[in-house]
């Protein structure tokens, strides 16, 4: 199948709000420096959903979604040695080109050598390797593992251990892994006192690894009951319901009262606005520091009297967990293999291809943490 199109089956959204069809493509050879890769399974991420909806100011139609797969190389582009045919592979939509300011800074992850044209839905060359019946279809995020053949830039994959099943660490393309490195990447939480705001995938992971790094208490904030049970399991040390707070008290109010001045350390993994807020607000006076990971809908502005950072509190973000992901998946893997990182828990609901719009529907239900698609 090198150096040809391949006909296979991809979930496309053509507009706005649609359900996606799953339908027959066709997927170009990957050209110079770009990865052909066979998606084995892919998970489903609020943001699919969230760019799905017509929320993304990104969003472009149509497109094939997706960005938490599992595959396997079909072939590699001409100037490839990152990858070789037959590798179990996660596409990265944070690439990593070793080379560009960004990677060569050492200070973040977010690389930029593909991500003005990732943004336009396009490979680097300014085209699209999808087509149906000759229309082109826009990639996403780089990746679009909603297709069972995708081809990314090599810049966008890293190899990892073929003893590690694809149908879980597949989740490592986003949700665990921005979980992850949100917390070992800040430096203090060992022996410090956290507050998690949202129990989703990325709050309970935020959790699992604040437990593992060695934080001294950690509460979980959910409106949903049925998340204490979830919470506890990961390492929580109390669960909060705001919805059961006294009429008119603040959780952030709450919150303050209850830790003697703040919690140490704050994440919000909810996307809303005020939950950001209030996860700041939460932050002890001198030296909190709350971590926005959910993402917000367009045009949507947080806020705060800006007293509360006069007085020390510290308001940062991070994407992909801050995680380069070629350098840093390997590893992330190992420690799933050897029983450090959890995985298997987060897999609640499981779908076929045919029945990607049901695991859209899953994501929803208060007890879907994650479903992953077998395609
Ligand atoms: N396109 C959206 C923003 C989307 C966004 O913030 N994406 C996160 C990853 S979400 C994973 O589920 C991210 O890493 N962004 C960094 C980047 O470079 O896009 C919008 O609002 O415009
Ligand atoms: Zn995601």
């Amino acid at each position: 199948t090198a150096g040809k199109p391949i006909k296979c089956k991809a979930a496309i959204c053509w507009g706005a709000g649609e359900p996606l069809k799953v339908e027959e493509v066709e997927v170009a050879p990957p050209q110079a420096h770009e990865v052909r890769i066979r998606i084995l399974y892919t998970g489903i991420c609020h943001t699919d959903e969230y760019t799905r909806s017509g929320k993304d100011p990104e969003g472009l139609f149509p497109v094939i979604l997706g960005h938490e797969g599992g595959g396997v190389v079909e072939s590699i582009g001409e100037g490839v040695t990152s990858v070789a045919v037959g590798d179990h592979v996660i596409p990265l939509y944070t690439a990593e080109c070793k080379e560009c300011k960004f990677c060569k800074s050492g200070k973040t992850n977010l690389c930029g050598k593909v991500r003005a044209t990732q943004g336009k839905g396009l490979m680097p060359d300014n085209t699209s390797r999808f087509t149906k019946d000759g229309q082109p279809i826009h990639h996403f995020m780089g990746t679009s593992t909603f297709s069972q053949y995708t081809v990314v830039a090599d810049v966008s994959v890293v190899a990892v251990d073929k003893k590690a099943p694809l149908e879980k660490v597949c989740l490592l393309g986003c949700g665990i892994t921005t979980a992850w490195g949100a917390v070992v990447k800040q430096p203090g939480i060992k022996g410090s006192s956290v507050a998690v705001f949202g129990c989703g995938a990325i709050g309970l992971g935020v959790i699992a690894t604040s437990a593992l790094v060695g934080a001294s208490s950690i509460i979980a904030v959910d409106t949903n009951p049925g998340k204490e049970s979830w919470a506890k399991k990961m390492g929580a040390t109390q669960f909060i319901n705001p919805t059961t707070l006294p009429e008119g008290k603040k959780i952030q109010d709450h919150l303050v009262e209850i830790t003697d001045g703040g919690l140490d350390f704050t994440f919000d993994a909810t996307g809303n606005v005020h939950v950001m807020r209030a996860a700041l607000e939460a932050c002890h006076k001198g030296w909190g520091v709350s971590t926005i990971i959910g993402v917000a809908a367009a045009g949507q502005e947080i806020s705060t009297r800006p007293f509360q950072l006069v007085t020390g509190r510290v308001w940062r973000g991070s994407a992909f967990g801050g995680v380069k992901g070629r350098t840093e998946i390997p590893g992330l893997v190992e420690d799933y293999l050897n029983g450090k990182v959890k995985i298997d828990e987060y897999v609640t609901h499981h779908r076929k291809f045919l029945e990607i719009n049901e695991g859209f529907n899953d994501m929803h239900a208060g007890d879907c943490i994650r479903c992953v698609v077998d395609m």
